[in-house]
């Protein structure tokens, strides 16, 4: 039998699933509302097939996994596969993983280290985010290109290349779609190669075709994990998690933290190239997500939850420091570029110094790069209810509420996902027919510790504290999802509808 990583936690619930699933017109604890639209939750994330080849290896190395709960005329059916990248069958055909750890060429097994170094995104799994454009699905992880799935039954199509157009290797498990101008911004970091220092960003059009790309050179190699886009500009940050050849060679994961790296925002204009970017500089800082950027005259706010250090703790410090959790916190921060002056630094304001929030934020996507009033994001609040006794010593570990946080008035409205469980990232799904900002329903998995199993959890999202709407109920436990995504039926923001079946 084969042995997998534990997390160590009692219940055994952060164990990997290890299977693929149908559910079909799940258990549900309500109707829907006849207002919720018909459309799919897709979610990816991932699931060890092989147990990795390393013991400190970084869980977001583990294999990519795609599920999708369809939601039509009031029935829901869920599946999930493991999404068939060449690693996935090359480690089948061996039967055994071939695959070391993170983003890390150096420590594949020999039989395949050749390869690999040549082409490094043969290695990739595949497990950030689902994306639903030019009328086509896909799994995204942010060193290689999309691989494509049948929305119908989660099988695995293959790499994507955007009809040969595209330049970059790698993409982005963060593309940003523009609700103005119809199009997908995408970008590629280590774009060129293994740890090259060039990124390609790439406009995409609803067809799919590539409508423009340039590229640019960052002041050093970090992960891009996600950027914020404006009506203006595409703004990318370069922080803390560094890799470098002298690591990889020494077998380490591709990313560690340095707690001296100077955080740098670039600037790009949307209506220029690579070579206008503009970098600004400011204090050491972690920053996985944005939330949103607007344009304000000569002003530029970003708006995003972040880090005063690394979260992760399997990306360890280089300076060989134990990982940090007193900086493993993430505050709604308020960033100001004054584009009309010469310097080259911003400020940052603290927008809800009272609450840590998971960074796994989102706002009505409708909204992005334009004026908005409300993010969505998951935090931990220590003075609701835990049934330990029912769901094990999980206290402070677990993520029990979703807050509508109003950046006007600066007031926070409240879900709690009750006392067995924890909420993985919440999607806003906008109200059927609804135009205004706001007016629909959060949506996201909680895992139930107590009764072992994971459930979809539907809230109203102008009135959280009234919390469930309803429930989908899964008989086992769901694999671990990083992003999710709502795709619905009526709106063909993502070039066509797509046939869930
Ligand atoms: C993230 C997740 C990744 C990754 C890099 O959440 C960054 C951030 C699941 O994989 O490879
Ligand atoms: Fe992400």
């Amino acid at each position: 039998m084969l042995k997998f990583p534990s997390t160590g936690t009692a219940t055994g619930f952060f164990q990997p699933e290890r299977s693929e699933a149908a559910v079909y017109d799940c258990e549900m604890t309500n109707r829907l509302p006849a207002d919720f639209p018909d459309g799919a939750f897709v979610r990816v994330g991932l699931d060890w097939f092989y147990p990795p080849m390393y013991k400190y290896d970084a869980a977001f190395n583990a294999d990519g996994y795609i599920s999708l709960f369809r939601f039509k005329a009031g029935r829901v059916d869920y599946k999930g596969r493991w999404v068939r990248t060449t690693r996935w069958k090359d480690d089948r055909a061996a039967d055994r993983q071939l695959f070391g750890v993170y983003r890390n060429p150096y420590t594949d097994d020999p039989s395949i280290r050749a390869e690999t170094l040549a082409k490094p995104y043969l290695r990739t799994v595949a497990n950030t985010t689902p994306l639903a454009w030019a009328g086509r699905l896909f799994a995204l992880k942010e060193d290689a290109h999309p691989y494509e799935v049948d929305p119908k039954t989660l099988e695995t199509i293959g790499p994507w290349d955007f009809y040969t157009q595209y330049q970059s290797q790698t993409f982005t498990a963060h593309p940003k779609l523009d609700p103005v101008s119809g199009e997908l911004i995408v970008w590629g970091y280590e774009a060129t190669g293994l740890l090259s220092d060039v990124v390609i960003v790439t406009v995409i059009g609803r067809d799919g075709h590539v409508r423009s790309q340039t590229r640019f050179k960052v002041p050093y190699v970090s992960m891009i994990h996600d950027a914020a886009l404006s009506q203006k500009h595409v703004i990318f940050p370069t922080y803390g998690y560094v890799t470098g050849l002298e690591r990889l060679k020494e077998g380490k994961v591709h990313w560690g933290w340095d707690p001296k790296a100077p955080t740098y925002w670039g600037v790009l204009p949307r209506d220029g190239s690579g070579k206008d970017i503009r970098w600004f500089k400011g204090p050491t800082r972690a920053i996985i997500h944005t939330l949103n950027a607007e344009n304000r005259g000569n002003k530029l706010i970003v708006d995003a939850a972040y880090f005063d250090g690394g979260p992760f703790p399997f990306f360890p410090p280089i300076d060989g420091s134990r990982w940090d959790r007193s900086k493993a916190k993430a505050y709604f921060r308020r960033l100001t570029f004054d584009l009309g002056s010469r310097g080259d630094t911003y400020t940052e304001e603290i927008l809800f110094p009272e609450v840590a929030v998971s960074d796994l934020q989102r706002i009505d996507d409708r909204f992005l790069t334009l004026p908005y009033r409300y993010g969505y994001t998951q935090y931990y609040d220590p003075s609701r209810p835990f049934d330990e006794k029912r769901s094990g010593n999980l206290r402070g570990r677990i993520v029990n509420c979703y807050g509508r946080f109003d950046m006007r008035d600066r007031k926070i409205s409240t879900y709690f996902g009750g006392p067995t469980c924890s909420l993985e990232e919440c999607f806003f799904v906008p109200r059927k027919g609804g135009t205004a900002e706001g007016d629909g329903y959060l949506i996201g998995m909680a895992s139930n510790y107590a009764e072992m199993r994971s459930e979809l959890v539907i809230a109203d999202a102008q009135h959280l504290e009234a919390g469930d709407v309803a429930r989908v109920i899964l008989p086992f436990r769901a694999s671990a999802q990083v992003h999710g995504k709502w795709v619905d039926d009526e709106r063909t923001v993502y070039g066509g509808p797509l046939d869930f079946g």
